[in-house]
């Protein structure tokens, strides 16, 4: 196993305003390292040139590419395009950048939605480009996958020391709330709030309820990530999971549960579902030594208490429809 120490490297987190990027940026703070970060508006990494003077000018050592336009179902399904292109761009402009410049390791993250549809579950790493993908999220994977085959072509051809991990459902402070293009968890945080300051007698569910779905509290994620920066080095994916699914159902009587919310659960099955599971089989990063710290009730409770904190205080909460 690999040592790479992170003590007095520069590490750029792209993508650090976002919930994943500065995770991240709070977790590289135990690590002594000096963190490289460009301001959302003085660089669009969709432009090389912009990523390439930037690169140029700032010489990270080290490169965690959390930078992406993420969204939830009704997104992905809205704006296809500008998820396949931007994703797409990003992850090619960042991964090229890095080896111009001699960057020693880049972390790329990708996303369970790269798996087939209707993978065997738990879906193992080599599960990828076996099957048809999921339509609603097509874009998204499709970008994501050539993100992965960016790092893994660059280890071969340019011996680059470049991994990747694919990480299930993320949530946790940070998160885009936006009840349209927001991922299921703020969406039902946000839901059952509203639903209880207004007494009202229930909250609405898209779909039928019964997928599953794998979630990681953030802060997990960035602690997993540091740890694959640290000792992990090879070619290939390494999925990035909890353990466990639920179905959207008992996630959302979770939420109400942890809010004291005691009204109705119904369904709109004019919205779609998605693909019906997609838990990961995570035995290879556990293998190495990292296990999950965050039982999904105390992190559903912590961000509820951030999200009630947010409204409290300024009355609205900022949306974020990409990292
Ligand atoms: O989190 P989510 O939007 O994305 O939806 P995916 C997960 C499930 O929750 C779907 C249901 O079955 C939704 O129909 N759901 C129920 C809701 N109520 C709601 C709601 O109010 N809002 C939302 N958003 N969903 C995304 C991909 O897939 O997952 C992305 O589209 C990415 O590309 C991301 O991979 C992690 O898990 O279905």
């Amino acid at each position: 196993m690999t040592h790479y120490r992170l003590e007095g490297r520069r590490v750029w987190v792209a993508g650090h305003r976002g919930m994943v990027g500065s995770a991240v940026v709070r977790r590289l703070a135990r690590e002594g390292c000096t963190i490289v970060s460009a301001p959302r508006e003085t660089i669009d990494l969709t432009r090389q040139a912009a990523v390439e003077a930037f690169v140029a000018a700032t010489r990270p050592q080290t490169i965690v590419m959390a930078a992406a336009r993420v969204g939830g179902i009704l997104a992905n399904q809205a704006q296809p395009a500008a998820f396949l292109y931007d994703n797409l761009a990003m992850a090619a402009h960042v991964i090229e950048a890095a080896h111009r410049h001699g960057v020693e390791r880049l972390l790329f993250l990708g996303s369970s939605c790269v798996y087939p549809k209707f993978a065997a579950q738990p879906i193992r790493e080599e599960a990828l480009l076996s099957g048809p993908l999921e339509p609603t999220n097509d874009a998204y994977a499709v970008a994501k996958i050539a993100g992965l085959r960016l790092v893994e072509a660059y280890r071969r051809q340019y011996g680059r020391d470049y991994i990747a991990a694919m990480p299930c459902n993320l949530y946790g402070p940070g998160d885009n709330f936006d009840p349209t293009t927001s991922h299921v968890l703020p969406a039902l945080i946000r839901k059952v709030h509203e639903a209880k300051r207004l007494d009202l007698p229930a909250i609405t569910l898209w779909g039928s309820g019964t997928p599953r779905r794998e979630f990681l509290h953030v802060d997990d994620c960035a602690d997993a990530l540091v740890f694959l920066l640290k000792n992990h080095s090879g070619d290939g994916h390494l999925n990035l999971g909890a353990g466990t699914d639920l179905t959207i159902l008992a996630l959302a009587e979770m939420v109400c549960e942890v809010a004291g919310y005691r009204g109705e659960i119904l369904l709109d099955p004019s919205k779609p579902d998605g693909t019906p599971r997609k838990l990961m089989d995570s035995g290879r990063l556990q293998a190495l030594g990292w296990q999950p710290a965050i039982t999904l009730r105390d992190g559903i409770a912590g961000v509820y208490a951030w999200f009630a904190d947010r409204v409290a205080a300024d009355g609205s909460i900022a949306h974020r429809p990409d990292a």
